[in-house]
């Protein structure tokens, strides 16, 4: 009870600035991931690796703020997914089960158009579309990854999670999602992936 008193009396409302056409915060750096980190993500490694050839690009950036990670704290923060494809795969975040299976998140889309791809380990699916304006709950348990549907915009959500979560990645990097979503007579469509668990 004493010790809970004292992390009370140390922690600090704070207000943070997320512009809302850019997504970015004047005062946080962003972590960016570029095509490079996405070794094996992508379905057409041919098609990856000859983009990469001609040079490495950002693929998408989010907020990793100094939160403390314990149950009662929350992180938050905004990812932007940058517009493009390699092949016929469109741009998207590596995606994860959180460490602690057992918690969920909030998405809130603040500008273009995206998919929220979401599987459990049972392999349950659930799939969002977001446009400006849309919440997604992303419930206990789920793997979730941002996919940017757009041509030419970025996808920017703003997300909320438990700040004891962590991150699990390795699951998706061993066995990837059971679906994709590719780019077919210009729409946006889902399809099984042909090589998931196969890696
Ligand atoms: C964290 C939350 C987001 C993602 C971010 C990047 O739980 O879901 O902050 O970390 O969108 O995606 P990823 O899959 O590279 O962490
Ligand atoms: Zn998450």
């Amino acid at each position: 009870m004493v010790k809970i008193r004292m992390d009370i009396e140390n922690i600090e409302s704070k207000k943070i600035k997320f512009n809302l056409d850019t997504g970015f915060s004047p005062n946080q750096c962003s972590k960016k991931r570029m095509l490079s980190d996405m070794e094996g993500m992508y379905n057409n490694i041919k098609e990856y690796r000859n983009i990469l050839q001609k040079g490495d690009k950002i693929v998408y950036e989010f907020h990793d703020l100094d939160i403390n990670q314990r149950s009662a704290e929350l992180c938050y923060g905004t990812t932007v997914v940058y517009p493009g494809k390699v092949g016929d795969e469109y741009y998207m975040t590596k995606g994860h089960f959180h460490e602690v299976l057992d918690t969920a998140e909030v998405y809130y889309s603040l500008k273009g158009q995206g998919i929220l791809l979401m599987e459990n380990i049972d392999g349950r699916i659930e799939i969002q579309e977001m446009e400006p304006g849309d919440s997604v709950y992303v419930p206990p348990g789920f793997a979730h990854r941002s996919i940017n549907i757009s041509k030419n915009e970025p996808f920017i959500t703003f997300f909320v999670y438990r700040a004891d979560a962590g991150h699990d990645y390795k699951t998706i990097e061993n066995k990837g999602f059971r679906k994709l979503v590719i780019e077919r007579n210009g729409t946006p469509t889902i399809i099984d992936n042909p090589n998931w668990n196969n890696k």
